[in-house]
């Protein structure tokens, strides 16, 4: 279970909203995880305190510097219990809920906010142990990538969603996509809830749910079914709803 979480970081304001909104905010206002802000601007020197500068062999952006940041990671280390640094970056291992879960099942995370250009490869070899990114594509800074991770690991904490089971029923939770969700009313511009939801019939809604989640998981994202065979409940709830052949979204009624 998570108990801290350091980020170093020399934008702090981004993390504002995770602080203070919703499930993280509750989160950390209950003092379940203690969450701590490092600027690497306090650890630098000189009356500018310069903590970037341009890249050696010339090219765009700027370099964070690496004295600045080692201190400020140190730091970090000096204080609390060890564990391994990470940073955010887009060079690093994508996040899947495979490693949000692994992450969430730690005590302490450190999470390193490098901006695009980059974080002086010394540092990097010297103090970081693990390299995140949140997916392909490029973002200014690794503050937003910090924020994406922090959310998907403090909502699995025990305690943090409402219901018990929810996060079991997430998707990706068994690789594969969420269901879809209604609620009322119960006609909406002319489009009615699936009857099976109104039922009452708790084991055919389960199933239900279970075949439409892998009817969509079919049609949207045929990749993360060709790491594993579909279950023999799997199947058979396919079956039931007549989607076993080919996988029809129930929003877009695509085949
Ligand atoms: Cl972690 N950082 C940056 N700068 N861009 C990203 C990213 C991280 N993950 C995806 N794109």
């Amino acid at each position: 279970m998570l108990r801290r979480i350091d980020v170093v970081t020399l934008f702090p304001d981004w993390l504002e909203g995770l602080k203070a909104l919703g499930l993280t905010g509750r989160a950390l206002a209950e003092g379940r995880i203690l969450l701590k802000c490092w600027n690497p601007r306090d650890f630098a020197q000189g009356v500018h305190r310069s903590v970037d500068d341009r890249p050696y062999g010339g090219g765009p952006g700027m370099v964070m510097r690496p004295e600045p940041l080692a201190r400020c990671v140190e730091a970090v280390l000096a204080e609390g219990e060890p564990a391994p640094v990470g940073c955010l970056t887009p060079q690093g291992r994508v996040v899947d809920q495979t490693a949000v879960q692994e992450l969430a099942s730690r005590e302490r995370l450190i999470l390193v906010c490098g901006r695009y250009e980059g974080i002086d490869e010394r540092v990097m070899e010297a103090l970081v142990d693990e390299e995140w990114s949140i997916g392909d594509y490029v973002l200014s800074g690794g503050e937003p990538a910090a924020a994406v991770l922090m959310d998907a690991v403090i909502r699995l904490q025990p305690g943090v969603l409402g219901h018990q089971d929810s996060a079991a029923q997430d998707s990706f939770a068994d690789a594969r996509l969420d269901c879809p969700h209604y609620t009322r009313p119960e006609t909406w511009r002319g489009q009615v809830v699936p009857e099976v939801l109104l039922s009452g019939d708790h084991a055919r809604i389960q199933r239900w749910r279970l075949a439409q989640a892998v009817a969509r998981t079919a049609h949207r994202r045929a990749d993360l079914l060709q790491e594993r065979p579909l279950s023999r409940q799997e199947r058979q709830a396919m079956e039931e709803f007549d989607l076993a052949g080919g996988a029809i979204d129930q929003e877009s009624g695509l085949k």
